[in-house]
């Protein structure tokens, strides 16, 4: 029986960079036989491993904004929110018409990259069709 404390590493796919493995020292075990736990030969080195509850955290999540402006027509606004935010027809008027009248609204929640690459697309978009309407995104409270 080696006196070296060996350390068995133990990674899945629900641990990241940031997870912690904890250390879990087992007194007077030496000799033991390895066991079944999956650890191979644990109780042999004094030493096994506990996984530490991988933190998993959720993305935080951005808000895609429509707003309102007195040039662009509705059947324009109407043909963004189908195509770059796959609403049905008569949801797009819906949402249109709440930006006309509120001046803004939410139009889709994303994580930080995607909103951030909806929210230029329709901005470069409208633009290419000499239209003012813009778009922005919030993060979400
Ligand atoms: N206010 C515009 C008009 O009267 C319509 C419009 C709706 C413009 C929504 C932008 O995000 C917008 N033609």
């Amino acid at each position: 029986m080696s006196e070296k404390a060996q350390v068995v590493l133990a990674m899945d796919e629900r641990m990241n960079d940031e997870s912690e493995i904890e250390l879990v020292h087992h007194n007077s075990r030496l000799g033991s036989a390895d066991d079944d736990d999956g650890v191979a030969g644990d109780r042999d080195i004094g030493l096994a491993t506990a996984e530490a509850k991988p933190e998993l955290k959720r993305p935080p999540m951005y808000k895609v904004l429509l707003l309102n402006d007195d040039y662009t027509p509705m059947e324009f606004v109407v043909h963004i929110l189908e195509n770059f935010f796959s609403m049905p027809r008569e949801k797009a008027t819906q949402i249109m018409l709440v930006v006309h009248s509120e001046g803004k609204a939410v139009v889709g929640i994303y994580p930080r990259d995607i909103a951030e690459t909806k929210s230029e697309q329709v901005n470069l978009y409208a633009q290419e069709n000499d239209h003012p309407l813009m778009s922005s995104i919030e993060m979400t409270d």
